[in-house]
This record gives structure tokens, C-alpha cells and sequence, in this order.
């Protein structure tokens, strides 16, 4: 059938959909979907990694191969410093400027490098809200439940309880900050339900809601005066004899030279993997989202968790071909979007876990209910007019003017005509050990947001990356900032390296691969 007629299907079949409720998966039936359509089942996808902290586990060959890498820094560089700090933030996203700003408020010398401009970031990229349990219907024990229900059970307790419990007093500081969340006529603060949710508890701004918390947070860093170097990438940590962090090179982009940094502590808040394209996925994620923590931390010594476990969002664009990836809101489906295949069938409650959801529409699409777009794409619709028959015209454009603005570029009209969607590579789940200080298994060195694991477990709720970068950057900067009180710099070394490259050549690590990665592959290169 062409995609026209297609498309009229779910205009034809909207009132009989409209009568259905459909059923969460039961648990049984939900663990077989997953094993056998999630793209974490791909055996072939994986491999072990030959040797360091995590030697043996599996991860995707991507990952893995980007672990293995070399440092591309000698270890003959001179280390005299560039810039001496208490605390040294690598990361200019959410959790970067809300570890910045607590360190800060808490007495320390703070040095925040980022390898792009401030904010660029996942962060700014978060649509649908911030999950933090606030109306007197919820509680701090539902989110845990519903997060570790969601997270297949294999949540770390610990730094679970940590962000549900601090989730008010998140939500006071953004308030207090100034930050625009929706609210009721009434004035009181508006929530909506996610996901895997039992409750509603998702504060947002409109379908900007981490544009919104990152123009606050960026404002915040610039009004405090805090010490800030843009296009500067970490490409190396810094050691001492002991195997504690004592500081970072970094990379000034403009010049390519190195820049040393002494800092007492160091947290890493780089975000996450979607740029490394892993399965050959299209993602949702900003432009340098190549997992940078994961190598530099792993080459010094630290744990890293849960890292064979990644979040496909259901719903990334796959049509027209310049959106491909880009996030459409679980947001829509909150508001009543149906999933809708090549029979105007809807086949998955559209609110269980992402996991489930996105596992379905790749059911549909292997098994010949998909659509297939002009350039060979493959996808499901997400009924948007919906919202409007649902609730009234003008729902679309006033809870989602982003999404409504983002298509209208490409002669699309949401309000009218479904959209075409499949999974896209949205969250690493994993990342590196922490406590629920955000500390690592290596002394002094730190890790907040994305790049740390273990919160989540093997599947992240809606809303609960926001809260996790504000709670654990937070946590990161207010304990990176009282241990540097207590010490003194410590010795600036690359000792770890020579360690490391006698490890990779014993088993032949990944030869003529350096990490970091930095930008995408297919980025281009200059001078
Ligand atoms: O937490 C997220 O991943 C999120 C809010 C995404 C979205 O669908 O908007």
C-alpha cells in the first residue's frame, strides 16, 4: 500500500481505537518480548572486554573496543600545570553545572572545562520532565517502587533511595533558581504521568522542560563567576602513587594543545554513549555524546557497571530523513498517542516501560507490520492528531510547541498527520561505579549523571535522568568541595598508563584506537 493510504488508515481507524484499552504486558510474557526483539539480546552485538577493571564482562564491540583503546596522550608530556583547582568539572550539561554550582556554594575553587559550549548537552535535549514525587497521592516509596520495577529489580537500593528522597528539595532549588515549570490554573505545580508510572509526578515545561533547567543552571554558573573553559575536552586523567585522581589533561580544541589541570578532586559529568551509534542505531542524543568518561575512568582504575544494558527510546523520528533519530516525547503517549501499524492496529499499551514498547515496535516491524518510508525506513505511526480530537484543537501546539515547530520545518504538520517513529538510541544505563556520593572506586575522582550506573537498573523511567543529574551532581559537588577543604594537590602522574599499555599489549588491545572518542566518526576533520 502506498504511504499515503497508510497514513489515512490511522485517520479511519482513530474512533475504533479510541474505544480499546489495552493491557500492560504480564511479566512473563514481557520478559520473552524483550529477550527476543530488544536490541540488548543481539549476542552478536556484544563481546567480552580482554582485559582492565571489567575484563570478561560484556558490552556492545563499540564500547568495548573504545575501553581497550589507547590514551592519545604520551606519557612523556610535560605535567607542569596550566591551572591549579580545588575542584576540576569536566562537562558543561546538567549534572556538570549542578556539581559546579554546589562545590561552589560550598566554599571551593571550581574549574569547569567542557568540550563543547556550556549546556550543549542531552540535557537541553530532555523533553517530557523531571520525575520528583510532590502531590500528596504520591510518595518517595512509589517512585522507588515504580523505578525499580521499571529497572528490572536491578536498581542499586542505595542510590535509588538517595534520588526519590531528595527529589522535593531538587525540585525547591530549581524553583528557587527560577525555573518556569508548568503549572494548573490554580497555580499549583501541574504533573503529568510517565511511563511505567503508577502516579503522576512529572513536572514539566511545556516539551522543553531540560532547555528550560539548563537556561537557569547556565545562567547560574555565568551570575557566580564560576571559572570556565569552553571547548576544552578532558582526554586524560591525572594520578598519584597511590591510584588516587589528582587531576586531568585536557585538550584545547581550538589549538589542539594540552592544558594540565591540578585539581584536588575531579568529577566527570560527560553524559552518555548515543554518538558511538551502537548497533548502527540513530539517536537522540547531542552531537558529542561519545561516552568520554567511561575510557579516561577506566584506564585509571575505575568499576564500571551495568554496561551491556542501553535504552532504545520507542519513539525517534524516521521520517523525513534530516530528523532521523530525534526524539518525539513519550509526552505525546502521556497525553493519550496511540502506536498504530501498517493495519491501523494498535499493538502495546503505549504507557508500559520503554523497553516493552520499543521491543513491540520492532516486533511489528520484523514481522511485516511496518511502514516503510520513501527512503527504505522502516517504522510504526504515533497517532498526534489524537490529542487534539481527544482534547480539544490547539492541545498539540500549546503542550508541545517545540515538537509542532520541529516538523513544521520539513512541511509536516503534526496537528494533522501522524508521525512515523522506531527506537532510537536514547541512554547508556550503565557507566561507572559510584557511591551514592557520586565517588568512584578511584579516590577523588567522581561521576554524576549519565556517565555513572547503577541507578536505573536495566531500564530508565521517563523523568528520572533529570532528577539523577541534579541529585548526583549535587551529591558530586558538595562532597568533591569538603574533601579538597581537608587536603593538599597530590603528585600529578600518567603512571596508570604505563600499566595500562603493558595490559593492552599482552592482549592485544584495541591497536591504533585512541579514547576518548570525542566527536561522532563520521565528524568532519579539520587541520
Ligand atoms: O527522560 C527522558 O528520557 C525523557 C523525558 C524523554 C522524553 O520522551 O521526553
Amino acid at each position: 500500500m502506498q504511504l499515503l493510504a497508510l497514513q489515512e488508515l490511522v485517520h479511519k481507524t482513530r474512533d475504533t481505537r479510541r474505544a480499546q484499552t489495552l493491557p500492560k504486558f504480564p511479566a512473563n510474557e514481557r520478559d520473552t518480548l524483550i529477550k527476543k526483539y530488544h536490541p540488548d539480546h543481539r549476542e552478536s552485538a556484544y563481546r567480552p572486554i580482554k582485559f582492565g577493571p571489567n575484563a570478561g564482562d560484556m558490552t556492545v564491540r563499540e564500547l568495548a573496543t573504545l575501553l581497550e583503546g589507547d590514551s592519545p596522550v604520551s606519557a612523556e608530556l610535560d605535567l607542569t600545570p596550566t591551572y591549579s583547582t580545588d575542584v576540576l568539572v569536566v562537562g558543561g550539561g546538567g549534572a556538570g553545572c549542578a556539581a559546579a554550582l554546589h562545590a561552589h556554594a560550598h566554599g571551593a575553587q571550581v574549574l569547569l572545562a567542557t568540550k563543547l559550549r556550556l549546556g550543549d548537552s542531552n540535557t537541553v535535549m530532555a523533553q517530557g520532565g523531571i520525575q520528583i514525587a510532590i502531590t500528596k497521592e504520591d510518595s518517595p516509596v512509589q517512585h522507588f517502587l515504580d523505578t525499580l520495577k521499571g529497572g528490572h529489580m536491578k536498581n542499586d537500593h542505595r542510590l535509588l533511595k538517595t534520588m526519590v528522597e531528595e527529589g522535593p528539595t531538587i525540585a525547591k532549588w530549581l524553583l528557587d533558581l527560577g525555573v518556569l515549570f508548568d503549572r494548573d490554573p490554580d497555580g499549583n505545580l501541574h504533573v503529568k504521568k510517565g511511563g511505567g508510572s503508577s502516579k503522576p509526578r512529572l513536572l514539566t515545561c511545556s516539551d522543553y522542560t531540560g532547555l528550560e533547567i539548563m537556561r537557569v543552571l547556565k545562567d547560574e554558573v555565568l551570575n557566580q563567576k564560576i571559572q570556565l573553559l569552553e571547548f576544552s575536552a578532558a582526554v586524560e586523567l591525572l594520578g598519584d602513587s597511590d591510584g588516587a585522581c589528582t587531576g586531568a589533561v585536557l585538550q584545547d580544541l581550538d589549538n589542539k594543545r594540552y592544558l594540565v589541570v591540578a585539581a584536588k578532586t575531579v568529577i566527570l559529568a560527560t553524559g552518555g554513549i548515543g554518538r558511538l551509534h551502537i548497533q548502527g542505531f540513530p539517536t537522540s542524543n547531542h552531537y558529542g555524546a561519545t561516552g568520554d568518561a567511561l575510557p579516561m575512568a577506566y584506564r585509571l582504575g575505575a568499576k564500571l557497571l551495568q554496561i551491556d544494558t542501553f535504552q532504545y527510546h520507542p519513539t525517534g523520528a524516521v521520517y523525513p530523513e534530516q530528523l532521523v533519530g530525534a526524539l518525539v516525547t513519550e509526552g505525546i503517549r502521556s497525553e493519550g498517542g496511540h502506536l498504530v501499524n501498517a493495519k491501523g492496529e494498535r499493538f502495546v499499551n503505549e504507557l508500559d516501560t520503554r523497553d516493552v514498547v520499543s521491543s513491540s515496535i520492532i516486533r511489528e516491524c520484523e514481522e511485516g507490520r511496518g511502514v516503510r518510508t520513501v527512503t527504505g525506513r522502516l517504522g510504526v505511526w504515533l497517532d498526534t492528531p489524537l490529542l487534539d480530537v481527544e482534547s480539544g484543537q490547539g492541545t498539540l501546539e500549546k503542550h508541545f510547541p517545540a515538537m509542532v515547530r520541529q516538523f513544521k520545518r520539513y512541511g509536516i504538520d503534526i496537528t494533522k498527520d501522524p508521525v512515523l517513529i522506531y527506537p532510537t538510541l536514547h541512554y547508556q544505563n550503565g557507566g561507572v561505579q559510584i557511591d551514592v556520593n557520586g565517588e568512584s572506586g578511584v579516590r577523588n575522582l567522581f561521576v554524576a549523571g549519565e556517565a555513572s550506573g547503577g541507578l536505573h537498573g536495566r531500564n530508565r523511567l521517563m523523568g528520572n535522568s533529570l532528577l539523577d543529574l541534579m541529585v548526583f551532581g549535587k551529591r558530586a559537588g558538595t562532597t568533591a568541595a569538603e574533601r579538597a577543604k581537608a587536603m593538599k594537590h597530590g603528585k600529578l602522574t600518567l603512571q596508570h598508563l604505563a600499566r595500562f599499555r603493558a595490559e593492552a599489549r599482552k592482549h592485544s588491545g584495541a591497536l591504533g584506537v585512541h579514547s576518548p572518542m570525542l566527536f561522532p566518526d563520521y565528524a568532519r576533520k579539520e587541520g
